[in-house]
């Protein structure tokens, strides 16, 4: 059976096609920089936002069409249908990858163990989809946000008892991930934070964060998970202070608390956005500190301060985050996961599969232009001559520890004024991506 009859599956036609359902710039077997356009950009679907999103506001109902959905009115049975569906959509479009929250597959029951009871039944089927199609998992997680046993966080609640249950239920969610090769494990905090300090222990709710992600660590030992475990930056929304609110934010935690050889960051750019950053620098913070993983790929509103999620159709940005990646040396365990969900009033099925299609495009893109100024080394070529006082001299000597301020005084002393500062060249350099860009 299928559940979009109508849609073939999509194709590469190129840049002059009219056909809303193909792809004009994303060639999966096309090759750059020797490696095909589809193992560069590891493409992801997520689970919550294509199968479980129904186009809800905080002012209005459900706008999604979903036939599928109505094909029965169980909730475990829905779950199954949309797991059919889900890989259907996914052999269409050719991506290769998907990520899932525990609560997007399968229906929370009253109890841990009759969720855990549902998530088996899923799994089941899953697995058995991940067979057919060689489909694979980029990484698993769990929703420790929705429920309102979560109002006060989940590994950060003042509610010991809410930790238990939190632990509880990654342990689980760990489990299934593991059992379908999942490459990567996602934290992104959820409701780790808080609103005010009036009511805040903070020092307790990281420490405790931290002995949670510990033992998540430990559990993975000890059942021989050896996927890679990601940390999401985030700093606003759910809670006013989110703990994990950019890289340099976590990767500071991780230090302070050990984790560092054990986490990555999974950076998104709609949430580097809302840290007041660009999604490149976020890459960079994280791929210098060397914790970059994975990518949430989405872009925000920029006139909106919440987290939008729209599927990514800017080509500057594209190009930005895959120079990134490439200068990074590319994609490990990670991918591009479009952590990315339809307009509410995009309602149609078809609208899910012309949203991945641009996403897709759009990389693809951004992909061709920052292979072209990787190979060309522009940007690089002119960091280098930027930086050039560090390679002699002087300069060589606090890059090498061999001075210290006192020297450093005598050489000022001696030379007496600066008068060699450079220009920066921003709009040159922009003019170059321009070209680069259009050819
Ligand atoms: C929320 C968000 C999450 C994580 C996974 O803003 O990005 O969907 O990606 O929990
Ligand atoms: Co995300």
């Amino acid at each position: 059976m299928s559940y979009f009859p109508e849609i073939q599956k999509i194709k590469f036609e190129g840049s002059k096609s009219q056909n809303p359902l193909a792809f004009k710039y994303y060639n999966p077997d096309e090759v750059i920089l020797g490696k095909t356009m589809k193992e560069h950009l590891r493409f992801s679907m997520s689970y919550w936002h294509t199968l479980t999103y129904m186009g809800t506001d905080p002012f209005g109902q459900e706008t999604m069409v979903r036939p599928w959905d109505h094909l029965a009115t169980d909730p475990l049975e829905i779950a199954k249908t949309r797991v059919k569906v889900a890989f259907e959509f996914m052999e269409k479009t050719g991506i290769e990858y998907f990520c899932f929250h525990d609560r997007d597959i399968a229906p929370e029951g009253k109890t841990l163990e009759e969720s855990n009871r549902n998530l088996d039944i899923i799994v089941d089927i899953i697995e058995q989809e991940m067979k057919r199609t060689g489909i694979k998992l980029l990484w698993g997680t769990a929703n420790l946000f929705s429920n309102k046993r979560f109002v006060n966080g989940a590994s950060t609640s003042p509610n010991a008892d809410v930790f238990a249950f939190s632990a509880a239920q990654v342990k689980k969610a760990m489990e299934i991930t593991h059992r379908l090769n999942g490459e990567g494990y996602t934290f992104w905090g959820g409701r780790e934070g808080y609103e005010t300090l009036l009511n805040t222990d903070l020092k307790l709710e990281q420490d405790n964060f931290a002995r949670f992600l510990q033992m998540a660590v430990d559990y993975a030992q000890e059942i021989g998970f050896k996927g890679q475990f990601y940390i999401e930056p985030k700093p606003k929304e759910p809670t006013k202070h989110q703990y994990d609110y950019d890289s340099a934010t976590v990767i500071a935690f991780l230090k302070s608390y050990d984790l560092d050889k054990h986490f990555k960051l999974n950076i998104e750019t709609n949430h580097a956005t809302l840290a007041g950053h660009t999604v490149n620098h976020e890459i960079r913070v994280a791929a210098e500190a060397g914790l970059l993983g994975s990518l949430d790929a989405n872009q925000g509103d920029l006139l909106l301060g919440w987290d939008t999620d729209q599927f990514p159709t800017n080509i500057y940005d594209t190009t930005a985050i895959m120079y990134e990646i490439l200068r990074a040396g590319g994609f490990v365990t990670g991918g591009l996961n479009f952590d990315a969900k339809v307009r509410r009033s995009s309602f149609t099925p078809e609208d899910l599969f012309i949203a991945h299609i641009v996403g897709m495009d759009t990389f693809a893109v951004g992909l061709k232009v920052a292979a072209k100024l990787w190979e060309d080394q522009v940007l690089e070529n002119h960091l280098k001559d930027r930086y050039r006082s560090y390679t002699t001299g002087i300069g060589k000597d606090i890059t090498s520890g061999k001075t210290n301020f006192k020297a450093l005084e005598k050489y000022i002393f001696d030379k007496k004024t600066i008068d060699d500062n450079e220009s920066g060249r921003q709009e040159y350099l922009e003019a170059i991506i321009n070209q680069y860009i259009l050819g």
